[in-house]
């Protein structure tokens, strides 16, 4: 074993994962396209220890987030020594982002630096999902899509680089509604969206045809095309959620404002589109020239908003 550093970014999903083929290898039912953000990042350090621990910001992290992170590395390193794991991120757990994405993406690559595994970055990919599904997505900058991919061990379900993020000069802000914690953690929601919703079907027959022409959007830097199947693939997902039995709903009042805001800045001739995870806060992907606007109809409902453009891919160290 050796020491190794890995600093990978987040991600946002333009066209949405929600829904797994199998649970335990985190294979999703859906293909998904994500934009990797350039501010928020996590970065882990691996090294070999007397004992095994896990560090967030140099505190000792909680039992389940440890076990989480070794359990990872041991499937990862199998037989491995022991080693300590820290972890810290650029952005405050109270951004309303998921850190889980760039969590795992530093997290694989730092483990698979430090145990001598020589893989490919699509092989890197494929073990980041077995972390966190979305972690696939940030093994590479820019705009990357994920295809679901058909074998049952998940070899082919990684994610692949689409353009990078010299490619297209992008804004997504996010609008902070609330911090708090989730009310059913995404896992357990896309179980039971799957299980109990009658839209979950339609969801499945369209989400490929989705990925397909935002990724025509991307390379053909098509602004309007790209927003509208995002906000499309978003309150599809959501709609699924909603009809689930009994109902998965992440909205809150400051949401629903947030969305009245950028239709109405569409109304106007500002070209903004928003996309929603599972949680309260509204992102909004704009021109870079329409940030200041955006950001200002979006400020009088939300605790504060971040301003992201396309960041890179992750690095070594
Ligand atoms: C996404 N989300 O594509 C979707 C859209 C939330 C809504 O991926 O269970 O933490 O670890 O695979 O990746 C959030 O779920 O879920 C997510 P697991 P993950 O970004």
């Amino acid at each position: 074993m050796n020491t190794a550093t890995a600093r990978a970014h987040a991600n946002i999903a333009l066209v949405k994962y929600w829904g797994k083929r199998d649970t335990a290898l985190n294979l999703p039912a859906v293909s998904s396209l994500s934009l990797t953000l350039d501010r928020f990042w996590t970065e882990t350090t691996v090294t070999p220890a007397e004992a095994d621990g896990v560090y967030i910001a140099g505190e000792p992290a909680a039992p389940k987030f440890a076990a989480r992170a070794l359990s990872f590395v041991d499937e990862l390193l199998p037989g491995r020594d022991p080693v300590r794991i820290d972890t810290h991120n650029s952005f405050p757990t109270g951004a309303g982002l998921a850190s889980s994405a760039s969590g795992f993406a530093a997290l694989t690559l730092a483990a698979a630096h430090a145990g001598g595994l020589d893989l490919s970055t699509e092989a890197l990919s494929a073990w980041a999902r077995r972390g966190s599904g979305s972690a696939c997505r940030s093994l590479w900058g820019g705009f990357v899509t994920w295809r679901k991919g058909e074998a049952d061990d998940g070899s082919d379900s990684h994610g692949t680089p689409l353009a990078g993020p010299e490619h297209w000069d992008l804004r997504m802000l996010v609008a902070v509604v609330a911090s708090g914690p989730k009310p059913i953690g995404s896992t357990a929601a896309m179980e039971r969206t799957r299980d109990t919703s009658p839209y979950y079907g339609e969801w499945l027959a369209t989400s490929e045809a989705d990925v397909d022409e935002a990724e025509a959007a991307v390379r053909a830097r098509d602004l309007p095309r790209l927003g509208e199947v995002m906000e499309s693939s978003t309150f599809k997902m959501h709609a699924t959620m909603h009809t689930a039995r009994p109902m998965v709903n992440y909205w809150q009042p400051g949401t629903l404002a947030c969305i009245h805001a950028v239709h109405a800045l569409r109304e106007q001739g500002v070209g903004a589109w928003l996309t929603m995870d599972a949680g309260p806060n509204v992102k909004v992907l704009c021109a870079p020239g329409d940030a200041d606007r955006v950001a200002a109809a979006l400020a009088p409902h939300v605790e504060r908003v971040e301003r992201l453009g396309p960041g890179p891919a992750p690095t070594l160290s």
